[in-house]
């Protein structure tokens, strides 16, 4: 690739550490909790994971530590979607292990999990990480869905942790990967390998989060990218005052990403799937919910707007939920039947046959083009790929149809003419924004600092994130804790519970508060893009969401701007009353353009 500007300038970009990470590593000890539970299922999960279960969690304080200089021999996995950020974890990794030993060794496997299972990785040399510090993607080693689940890949992976006399492999993943984390380190102790097995947790739709883990990293960078393009649309919209733009935003099952946008750039509407189900509303009340906002700004004139549509949304509206379970199920035991029917009527008249009668009516209620996207190839976990049901088509067509009828009816007068958008990708390994730059390489120095304590099982954390960096709080988190078991494939099965929005937490109650006003007066803000140089308050602030959860320290925003601010320079925020660090609590759980 050749070096942009921007790219070179981020090369030079140092990020903050919390203050722990910059002490001698001599001088970083770990402080133990107390044992952890696991969030349910406790006497299940303790058979399981007999070596690992109930591990405390731990805090890095200043005191004395002897096994720093261990010589090391690491590995470090990119699992699953991009998410900026992840060059980060690696540059923290490398630097802690070289700190530690100049002779220690990380080695990177390719192309996510199976690299491990297929014994192909890459060393990380100086001159291969100083190429991607402070970029995103995944492409310095690759990425990739495989999950190490059978025996047989489990005992690929051990014959490769044995054979690279792996002192560690760091896992960095979203909720699926750091379950097979923790299974892994329990098969490891279980088996005597010294491989210990650390989590780091990413995914750019936020769902990995719990009051231990305050967010995963990616969120903030993507949401901001998000909230970008959206804030210019709605400005374009405000201008023209001719469109309505339906926007869909990744987020595979939770609506963070939605979420946070909305709280980023005030749209007239913004779905949220956890809502919607909780509501039972199905596609015709959605419809109507729509239809009635763009008659109301029509009456006053206004025949532009913007709907933000979270990613999962389908799954989430009943009667879609029920339809995917069942082809999900019809695809898995009779496949080889459906795959030999000729075309689309073949398949719709096969679907009547040997779907249930509420499923094959919502079937028959989708267009064409979008019930054929409920038959594309399924993932490889047998699940129907969200990210291509274009949900934000499928709206435009039932809301058309209802303004439609509306205006034969005389309830509404207005013009209706509308856009569709995606944005998933576009955001997925962006520039990491300062946040996501600092906060990973924190997690990747902190997974050093755990690996040469000699721990297992854990999750890299850092905490107090709307504080300044210098006061964040580094340590790790028992993967065992964040655990409960569900029902997976027709078993049940150990997993991290994924994290979705809930309707009585502040950041959604914030947006409920307003979505009415935003619904018919147009109050559009527009982010703009992220910023790496300049005052706090422009390139150092975290999510809306995280500052709504968490709170920010008043002192974090400076009142005035610093003077000057260079490319590699730190610009500091003033110093935050001390805060006294969180105790760690037991988790809560807290998602073409086409004109018309
Ligand atoms: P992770 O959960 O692995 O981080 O990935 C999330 C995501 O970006 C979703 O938002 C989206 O639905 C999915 O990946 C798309 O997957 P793919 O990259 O395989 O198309």
């Amino acid at each position: 690739m050749t070096l942009s500007a921007l790219q070179a300038a981020r090369y030079t970009y140092q990020p903050k550490m919390p203050a722990i990470l910059s002490e001698k590593l001599a001088n970083i000890k770990i402080e133990e909790g107390k044992p952890t539970q696991s969030i349910a299922n406790q006497d299940e999960l303790k058979k399981i994971f007999k070596n690992t279960y109930g591990k405390p969690s731990v805090t890095f304080v200043k005191g004395k530590n002897p096994s720093v200089n261990k010589l090391l021999r690491v590995g470090v996995i990119l699992s699953g979607g991009q998410a900026p950020g992840g060059h980060n974890v690696i540059a923290g990794l490398f630097d802690g292990i070289k700190k530690g030993n100049a002779a220690s060794k990380l080695y990177g496997f390719l192309g996510g999990p199976s690299g491990l299972v297929e014994g192909k990785y890459v060393e990380i040399t100086n001159k291969l990480i100083d190429a991607y510090r402070n970029t995103g993607g995944f492409d310095i080693i690759g990425s990739g869905r495989t999950k190490i689940e059978t025996p047989q890949q489990i005992a690929a992976s051990v014959e490769t942790a044995k054979k690279m006399k792996l002192d560690a492999v760091v896992i960095i993943g979203g909720d699926d990967s750091n379950t097979n984390a923790a299974l892994l380190a329990e098969h490891f102790v279980a088996g005597n390998l010294k491989t210990q097995v650390i989590g780091i947790p990413k995914t750019i739709d936020g769902d990995l989060k719990n009051n231990v883990i305050e967010t995963s990293f990616g969120f903030d960078t993507a949401t901001k990218t998000y909230s970008e393009l959206i804030g210019n649309i709605e400005r374009d919209a405000n201008s023209a005052k001719k469109y309505w733009h339906f926007i869909k935003v990744m987020g595979r099952s939770a609506s963070h990403i939605a979420l946070e946008c909305a709280l980023q750039t005030q749209p007239n509407i913004c779905l949220i799937s956890e809502e919607i189900e909780a509501k039972k509303m199905t596609l015709r009340q959605i419809t109507d919910y729509i239809a009635d906002i763009i008659a109301r700004r029509a009456a006053n004139n206004e025949n532009f707007g913007v709907i933000i549509i979270p990613e999962g949304l389908v799954e989430f509206v009943p009667e879609m939920k029920k339809l995917i379970a069942e082809l999900n199920d019809l695809m898995a035991v009779k496949a080889a039947e459906f795959n030999k029917l000729a075309d689309f009527n073949a398949q719709s008249a096969w679907l009547g046959k040997n779907l249930s009668k509420p499923a094959a009516a919502a079937f028959n209620t989708l267009p064409a083009d979008i019930a054929k996207q409920f038959l594309m190839d399924r993932d490889p976990h047998g699940n129907v790929q969200v990210s291509r049901i274009e949900t934000e088509k499928l709206l435009i067509t039932l809301v058309d149809a209802k303004l439609k009828a509306m205006k034969k009816g005389g309830k509404y007068k207005g013009s209706f003419s509308a856009y569709n958008h995606f944005f998933g990708y576009e955001g997925r390994c962006a520039f990491p924004s300062n946040f996501d730059s600092d906060y990973c390489y924190a997690l990747g120095f902190s997974a050093f600092i755990l690996i040469v304590n000699g721990l297992t099982g854990y999750l890299s954390s850092v905490r107090n994130l709307t504080a300044p960096a210098k006061e964040w709080i580094a340590g790790g988190i028992p993967l065992t804790m964040m655990m409960n078991m569900e029902q997976r494939h027709g078993s049940q099965k150990p997993v991290i519970r994924k994290a979705l929005v809930e309707l009585d937490g502040k950041p959604f109650k914030t947006f409920e508060k307003k979505r009415e006003e935003w619904a018919v007066k147009t109050s559009y803000t527009v982010p703009g893009a992220i910023q790496y140089y300049g005052p706090d308050e422009v390139c150092n602030q975290p999510t809306k969401t995280l500052i709504i959860e968490r709170g920010m320290p008043k002192a974090a925003v400076p009142k005035k701007a610093p003077a000057k601010d260079a490319p590699g320079k730190q610009t500091a925020a003033k110093k935050a009353p001390a805060k006294t660090a969180a105790k760690p609590a037991a988790p809560k759980n807290s998602a073409a353009k086409t004109k018309k």
